[in-house]
């Protein structure tokens, strides 16, 4: 392995596993990503966007601390690459999303016409509500009686139905019909509904050629209108038929954190986004025949666990438990205690492979769209997925039968409740009897509740692991804010022992009295980050019950991703902005201070859409910022009046 400057391991995160594997890895001698950022800057054109390699006349930088200096050879302006960049960032964020959410209409496809045996329709329920979003009749009438349809036949049509999320050519993609009509009436204005994502990818990539739209308002509308094709589409669509396929989530008990590995069992470590490898690898550990030949290679079972986003997924269907996020994954292998992991698409580091040679550890490709140079490829067929994770466990109890290295796990793990999503917050803050989200927004309305925040996405070794994450929510549910979670993030906070109703005792007082009266935690666990998709529905709900205006920009919600990394993070802030949700983003922002393009980000488009991005590396400052957005949005709405605080009584209980 390359030499690394000294890491100052304190510094780097404060996941208390990971630190014990950063040193044992440098006992070790093992290089994983916390080293590589340690040896390498950021590049500091890069990281402001200031470079343009759109042709070989090029590659131009500008000057960052002047930027309007210089122009490209082609005379682009700062503003036109910048907002170029964005763009791209934007297309391959919404196109990660869009074909996750392909890849799933796919295998629903298959399981409607009968052609899948490992899958079947586990939610009707779902799917019925779905289909009657998309105004897809689920009844018929035959001889002048009314008939439920058969599942399979709704199932195809809805398949067609949100083909069109992909494919349209022409026209309003199927999810428009869930969007506040305010805020679709104004995209209509703007010209930013989407068609289908493949014509609004292409044509944002056409745009960014050199030589075609070079006004950074113009390119701004085009990447919008793609960013909510992922949002309001192939996210949407990921989601919905997750549930439909593997079930709703429904609030349930489940651990985080290295602690989940066992040492005297063979254990199995997926990661990636897609569920339908690791639902089917529930299915093979979960089988007597396997345990049985785990129990012969001297184990005494077979344990699983999930990484980054497919663990998200299956951490809230199931209470699979989940061994950490993003900064994490090279770590965990540093355990020498995995036998396995299996990976699909999307985050899944490249540093991954030697680590997993270093430990012996069978590091494995299961979706032909990523392969890793030094992985086994074992290709998941849809239609018979057991054949390739029956493989992936088969490698692991060999593995685990010749385990050469010393084993060393971190004894953390921590229990959280997971899972919550639309339909949870109806039943948990509606009640059983009348599910609805009236008691939601009348804690808002009087100021028991003061906001809602999404915070989400990556962890980021530019900033220390976890650190900001939890300085955040901390901060907010301090101050009486409801914090929904996604993705990476929510391991962190999951970590942090945010996730149990308990953790109430860190709230404000509002928050706190709501949560010990209904018995939720603080900050609810949504899922991976498709399920962002979660939080616009969600957020939708809360308008429509009435009392807090007519937009979503309208509403006492602000979002953040405190350490982010990835372009799908840049997707997902730019669809929650265009959406009209005010978005904080930590660690980097991707574009020039005192540039045009940069005033309209975080400026410009509140007039547009009502959201706009903001940017604090400082946890206290970024909460600060959302917190004075939510009373900004309060204090417009008339409702920034402070109550006079009483306790529940027993009306307000049964209410609950
Ligand atoms: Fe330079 Fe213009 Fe080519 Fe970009 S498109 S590399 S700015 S010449
Ligand atoms: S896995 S996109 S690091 S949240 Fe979804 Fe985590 Fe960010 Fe990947």
């Amino acid at each position: 392995m390359a030499k690394s400057k000294e890491l100052n391991i304190q510094e780097a995160t404060i996941c208390p596993s990971t630190i014990q594997m950063l040193e044992k890895a440098q006992k070790d001698g093992v290089q994983i990503s916390f080293h590589r950022a340690n040896d390498m800057a950021a590049c500091p054109i890069g990281a402001v966007s200031a470079c343009c390699k759109n042709c070989s006349m090029g590659p131009c930088r500008m000057s960052p601390k002047d930027p309007y200096a210089k122009v490209g050879v082609c005379g682009a302006t700062i503003d036109t690459i910048g907002a170029r960049n964005f763009a791209r960032m934007v297309v391959a964020g919404a196109a990660a999303h869009t074909d996750h959410g392909m890849g799933m209409l796919d295998c629903f496809k298959e399981v409607a016409h009968g052609k899948v045996d490992g899958f079947r329709i586990k939610d009707e329920q779902k799917l019925k509500e779905v289909c009657g979003y998309l105004d897809i009749p689920i009844t018929v009438e035959v001889d002048g009686e009314v008939k439920e349809r058969e599942i399979l036949e709704l199932a195809s049509e809805l398949a067609e139905e949100l083909e069109k999320t992909y494919t349209q050519v022409e026209g309003e993609i199927p999810f428009m019909k869930r969007v506040p009509e305010k805020t679709l009436e104004r995209w209509r204005e703007l010209g930013i509904v989407p068609r289908g994502a493949m014509r609004e990818l292409m044509e944002m990539m056409h745009r960014t050629h050199i030589g075609v739209d070079q006004e950074y308002v113009n390119i701004s509308r085009q990447f919008q209108r793609a960013a909510l094709s992922d949002g309001w589409g192939g996210s949407m669509v990921a989601t919905e038929i997750s549930d439909i396929l593997f079930g709703t989530p429904k609030p349930i008990d489940a651990y985080v954190d290295m602690g989940c590995l066992e040492e005297k069992q063979v254990n199995v470590v997926i990661n990636g986004h897609e569920p339908i490898m690791f639902e089917a690898m529930i299915d093979s550990v979960n089988d007597p025949k396997m345990i049985e030949k785990a129990k012969a290679a001297g184990a005494e079972g077979l344990n699983l666990a999930g990484m980054c986003c497919s663990g998200a997924e299956v951490l809230m269907r199931h209470g699979v438990p989940h061994a950490g996020n993003f900064m994490s994954t090279e770590a965990l292998l540093v355990t020498g205690a995995v036998d396995a992991m299996a990976v699909d698409v999307q985050c899944i580091k490249q540093g991954l492979s030697p680590v997993a040679e270093c430990y012996g550890t069978p590091f494995i490709t299961t979706n032909y769209r990523a392969h890793i140079e030094g992985a086994t490829h074992i290709q998941l067929d849809e239609s018979n997925p057991r054949e390739c994770v029956d493989q992936v466990v088969e490698l692991a109890i060999e593995r685990f039968k010749n385990r050469s290295k010393p084993i060393e796990i971190p004894q953390n793990k921590h229990i959280g409740i997971h899972g919550f999503g639309h339909e949870s917050i109806l039943y948990h803050l509606g009640g059983t009897y009348r599910p609805s989200y009236r008691p939601l927004n009348d804690a808002i309305i009087s100021g028991r509740i003061r906001g809602v925040a999404g915070v989400v996405g990556c962890t980021n070794p530019r900033v220390k692991h976890d650190w900001v994450h939890t300085e955040v929510v901390k901060e907010l549910i301090k101050n009486d804010v409801l914090v929904l979670q996604t993705g990476c993030s929510t391991i962190a906070i999951g970590k942090a022992g945010l996730l149990t109703p308990e953790a109430a005792k860190f709230a404000g007082p509002g928050l706190a009295e709501i949560c010990e009266t209904v018995g939720i935690p603080p900050v609810l666990s949504l899922g991976s980050c498709v399920d962002n998709s979660r939080i616009l529905i969600a957020a939708s709900a809360v308008l429509k019950e009435g009392g807090l205006g007519e937009r979503l920009s309208d509403l006492p919600v602000a979002g953040s991703a405190p350490e982010w990394m990835s372009e799908k993070a840049i997707s997902i802030g730019q669809y929650f902005v265009s959406s009209g949700v005010y978005t904080v983003f930590g660690a980097a922002f991707p574009v020039t201070e005192g540039t045009k393009f940069k005033e309209h980000l975080f400026s410009g488009l509140e007039e547009e859409v009502g959201g706009m991005w903001d940017f604090a590396v400082d946890p206290y400052e970024h909460a600060a910022k959302m917190i004075a957005h939510i009373d900004k949005k309060r204090e417009a709405l008339g409702i920034n009046v402070k109550q006079e605080r009483k306790l529940f009584d027993m009306a307000d209980r049964r209410e609950l």
